[in-house]
């Protein structure tokens, strides 16, 4: 009994003594001490040896000596982590300028939606929005589509749970439509949003894509005021040089329709694939808007005209950055958007 507990007071001493000059030496210590084979668990076996009417006392001893030797393993392993963190801190250039941080940039078709609307409202156009899901008569009834008219298909729209009540707009006509029926006039106003088609994705073509849609309703307007009007967002939009040209073409919610072009912004008219080689690319679609789409929203055609146009904004973008994919516009590769905050 007398030789234990002088054992102990000596481990104990050699415990006190202990520093650890690093993370191996701690590790040392632990295996010797508090390791399942350690000295700690060693001493813990003599209460086999020790009479009966001494373990209580020598139990505590016991006690004692483990968290003697447990606290100063603690103790020295927070110095060990302590120095480690301010060999790191002190080994750091605290003058060094930091890391940029990429905080993302705006979609292309943003930019551009937002340069269009711009260009627009600095001729009194205001802007407008509406439902994506919309009914039969909004997206096709009101703008004097028959109702054989191949876009009514479910081969080409798409239909909520394949119910023709609800579709999924084809154009962003439905918003020219609900504000007409408000049956305030005059009407001049620029209506960006996506819409959906049922098309085989491809580099050329994608499910659903981003309008923009304008109309203005008065009294004698005419189709000059179509063409200055447009003919001024072209040149805004591209460069002074730009020429335009009208084609005739049919939509059946303007008479007459036309399709206009501009010169090639990429080969200055030359000729090259984007135009292939015309000299001309084409934008946009418009027209006079039909006396029945007039009268279907409450619009006395008699004293009321307007023009109408529609063009697609991944159309816009690809012509004047030389896109090449649409695909690229939904795919949301960094590497591909972060390209164009800044080039608008
Ligand atoms: C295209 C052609 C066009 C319109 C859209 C329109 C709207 C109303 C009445 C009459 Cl409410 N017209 N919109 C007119 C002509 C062409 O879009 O190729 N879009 C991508």
């Amino acid at each position: 009994m007398e030789t234990i507990l002088k054992q102990i007071e000596e481990y104990k001493s050699e415990i006190a003594a202990f520093t650890a000059e690093n993370a191996d030496s701690l590790e040392a210590f632990r295996i010797k001490w508090l390791g399942t084979k350690g000295l700690v668990k060693a001493t813990m076996g003599e209460m086999k040896n020790v009479p009966n009417d001494q373990k209580k006392e020598f139990g505590q001893t016991l006690n004692a000596f483990k968290l003697f030797a447990e606290e100063k393993f603690d103790t020295e392993k927070q110095k060990i982590e302590a120095s480690a963190e301010a060999e790191v801190f002190g080994s750091i250039d605290w003058s060094l300028p930091g890391e940029p941080e990429f905080i993302g940039t705006r979609h292309p078709i943003s930019l551009v939606r937002n340069k269009v609307v711009d260009i627009f409202k600095r001729l009194g156009f205001a802007e407008a929005e509406g439902p994506e899901v919309e009914d039969d008569w909004h997206n096709f009834g009101a703008l004097n589509l028959p109702p054989d008219h191949p876009a009514r298909d479910m081969q080409d729209t798409f239909y909520v749970n394949q119910d023709p009540t609800w579709i999924l707009r084809t154009h962003t006509s439905n918003v020219q439509i609900r504000e007409m029926e408000k049956g305030k006039l005059p009407i001049r106003l620029i209506m960006p949003g996506r819409v959906y088609r049922n098309e085989t994705i491809s580099a050329r073509a994608h499910c659903f894509f981003h309008q923009v849609e304008g109309l203005y309703i008065a009294e004698n307007v005419s189709f000059a005021d179509l063409k200055q009007t447009l003919y001024f967002f072209v040149k805004e939009f591209f460069n002074q040089d730009v020429k335009i040209r009208f084609r005739p073409s049919y939509f059946p919610f303007t008479e007459p329709s036309a399709e206009m072009d501009i010169s090639c912004q990429i080969c200055g008219g030359k000729g090259c694939n984007v135009c292939k080689h015309t000299g001309w690319v084409e934008i946009l679609g418009c027209g006079m808007v039909h006396p029945n789409v007039l009268e279907n929203c409450g619009i006395d055609s008699t004293k009321y005209t307007g023009f109408a146009f529609g063009m697609g904004l991944e159309r816009l973008t690809m012509l004047k950055y030389q896109v090449k994919d649409l695909r690229l516009f939904s795919e949301n590769d960094v590497r591909f958007l972060k390209q164009f905050e800044g080039a608008l």
